[in-house]
């Protein structure tokens, strides 16, 4: 967050209670809510096992709660058996088995629903496909899709026979894919032969081929979903067309039911240091925070049409599409497209046209949304409406109020959702009909979760209205369970810094005098480019792996619309180029960022130098290269630099 958006979140003083209307209707009201805190202090573990009997259908009940024996890698539920797919389905199929459970609309306007008895015949479908195809318990399946119900069918089906999926989002490139299937061990890949955005066709089916021929060897089989037709090339003896493995496959399939500790699905994300981490999640724990949070934070009823914006390929898209909300039996809206086409006004007609209650977005999409004007969703009835979130990165209040005015009409709640891949449900967010919100703060922790903050030695600050690190103390049913295929980063990674006693978020924040959270945003070298999290070093490397680039130095820049920017700062073998040359070479670096990693890791802005500022010892001076793409005037002490004079060549002045 930039030095500004900070004045601005600290001197924020407006306050929305909850609007009188909303509590008097809500799941929870302030007492309701006192209540279940006061339970949850009362008995951590005892309070999560009340949750997991009373909301999620169990094959086999658990009597263990939790067991900190290895910590801190927890378990929760250990001896419990269940399905993620039975309780997103089968749960609901004598009650609502008609109920619209995906309403989609394609970028062109094409529509289909789907009810909870055809959705479970699709996923009950494909799941015998993928046996029939050899997948079996605890293997792993990448899928490479769209944003279209079929993305959250595969994943479904995997989670009915107990293979591992891993999404993979669909902007990512051949090279990020192939080593994410490569990582995984994946035995399958589903994609699809492309996807509609922008008015273009991703490529999805050419881009898996590319992945496909570099490596991936454990993979066997593809199957690919037709949905754009554009004409794909097929090899025989791999790849398989969804439609014809489906048009026999039947429509029943027993779930598989798995310990509670299984791994439901590994998601990359990215970290400070190497190469994305898969972050493990399991079933039991995962679900039920997917499940709650749903209910508590979304105020989830039988009559919502909830409408999350976030692709399957991250964490928003897997707890609030594909697993939270259906668990809660709720009907689900999925859109495939840029939210532009044909006009600025697409989300606001979509959320008309299917009437949307619920709408859930990233600050970026609001930011955008709001420089193309008012006049937009003001075309629309967005009377449906009762509930707006925000989630991925810190809203600023002006982007807050905003969202408030024009699409909230000012009596709707905004709930602010903090939380990240890692803890695979939301940790700090108002409950709407409960909580006095404020632009630009997440308020509080929901119940069952404990959140300090801590200075640099780890030591809780106690008083209010004090910054710190913000850290989680007591481990959560939804919380990761390691990173796949190494334990010791897991360790390392999240609990090493205050050795073993605390999750650390990476993230700093406030606390206010009313125990409200204001987060700053990341303390470690990851960017949150419109709410994507994006490693500098992973950028670093894709530079320097093109033959003319001997070093680079990525930094984030305050951007309007994306929250940060990527800023690289980059050295070229031989002579600095100049005019038409760097921008020729500028240009070059930018796709080829995007092929090695993908679009959304380009960088705006790419400033050739002759050295990078270092210190003696030879590190890179991030701090001074920050002010520098910020266009600050350098008023840091350089005399620790090897290099002084480059300072002004970096800022570009010379
Ligand atoms: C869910 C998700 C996680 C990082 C996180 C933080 C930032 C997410 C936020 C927020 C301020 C919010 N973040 N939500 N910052 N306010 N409401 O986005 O997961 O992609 O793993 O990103 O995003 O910096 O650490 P993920």
């Amino acid at each position: 967050m930039s030095s500004d958006n900070i004045a601005s979140v600290l001197t924020e003083n407006r306050v929305f209670p909850p609007p009188a209307e909303f509590a008097a209707r809500a799941r929870l009201n302030a007492e309701k809510l006192a209540a279940l805190h006061a339970e949850a202090q009362a008995d951590h573990t005892g309070f999560w096992a009340g949750l997991a009997k009373k909301n999620l259908g169990w094959q086999t009940p658990f009597t263990q709660v939790l067991d900190d024996s290895a910590a801190p890698n927890y378990r929760w539920f250990t001896d419990g058996k269940l399905n993620a797919s039975a309780n997103c389905l089968d749960r609901h199929l004598l009650a609502r088995g008609d109920k619209i459970a995906i309403r989609f609309e394609g970028e062109k306007g094409d529509t289909r629903n789907y009810t909870y008895k055809q959705l479970h015949a699709e996923v009950c479908k494909l799941a015998n496909v993928l046996k029939a195809q050899g997948v079996n318990k605890g293997d792993r399946v990448v899928i490479y899709m769209p944003m279209a119900p079929e993305a959250v069918i595969a994943m479904q089906a995997c989670a009915r026979i107990g293979a591992i999926h891993s999404v993979v989002f669909g902007g990512f490139s051949a090279s990020s894919l192939k080593d994410r299937i490569e990582d995984t061990g994946a035995r399958l890949l589903i994609t699809a032969d492309g996807g509609h955005r922008a008015g273009n066709i991703v490529p999805l089916k050419k881009v898996a081929d590319e992945a496909l021929a570099a490596g991936c060897k454990t993979i066997g089989k593809v199957i690919v979903h037709q949905r754009t037709s554009h004409g794909v090339d097929m090899q025989a003896g791999r790849d398989l067309w969804w439609h014809e493995l489906m048009d026999t496959a039947s429509e029943r399939c027993e779930p598989e039911w798995v310990e509670s500790e299984h791994p439901l699905f590994l998601l990359y994300t990215s970290g400070s240091t190497g190469k994305p981490k898969g972050i493990q999640h399991s079933t039991g724990g995962y679900l039920l925070g997917a499940t709650m949070t749903t209910q508590w934070v979304f105020d989830i009823r039988d009559d919502d049409v909830f409408w999350c914006t976030a692709d399957v390929g991250w964490i928003t898209g897997h707890s609030y599409v594909a697993y939270g909300p259906l668990a809660n039996g709720a009907t689900i809206l999925m859109y495939e497209g840029a939210p532009t086409i044909p006009d600025a006004g697409r989300f606001w007609k979509i959320c008309q046209d299917h009437g949307v209650t619920i709408f859930y977005t990233a600050p970026t999409a609001i930011r955008a949304l709001m420089k193309l004007g008012e006049e937009w969703p003001n075309k629309y009835d967005l009377s449906k409406l009762r509930l707006l979130g925000s989630v991925g990165e810190p809203i600023n209040p002006e982007a807050w109020m905003w969202y408030h005015r024009v699409i909230g009409k000012e009596r709707l709640p905004i709930v602010d959702t903090w939380w990240q891949t890692e803890t695979g449900a939301i940790m700090i967010a108002p409950v709407p009909g409960a909580i006095t919100t404020k632009p630009g703060s997440c308020t509080k922790p929901l119940p069952g979760i404990c959140v300090e903050v801590v200075d640099e030695a780890g030591t809780p600050i106690r008083e209010q209205d004090a910054g710190g690190y913000l850290v989680v103390s007591k481990p959560w049913p939804s919380m990761l369970r390691t990173v796949w295929g190494d334990n010791e980063r897991y360790i390392k990674t999240y609990w090493g810094q205050f050795q073993n006693k605390y999750y650390v978020a990476g993230d700093s924040t406030h606390r206010d005098a009313d125990g409200c959270y204001w987060i700053m945003g990341r303390v470690d070298d990851v960017l949150n480019v419109s709410g994507h999290r994006l490693g500098t070093m992973e950028v670093e490397s894709a530079l320097v792996s093109h033959p003319r680039i001997a070093e680079a130095a990525v930094v984030g820049r305050p951007h309007e619309v994306k929250g940060e920017s990527v800023f690289a700062f980059v050295i070229a073998k031989g002579p600095r180029p100049t005019g038409e040359e760097a921008d020729k070479l500028a240009k070059e670096l930018r796709d080829h960022v995007a092929k090695e990693i993908g679009a959304l890791a380009k960088p705006d802005d790419i400033r050739f130098a002759d050295n990078l500022p270092k210190t003696r010892s030879g590190k890179i001076m991030r701090r001074l290269l920050r002010s520098i793409a910020k266009g600050e005037e350098i008023t840091q002490d350089t005399s620790t630099l090897e290099n002084p004079a480059i300072v002004a060549q970096l800022s570009g002045k010379a």
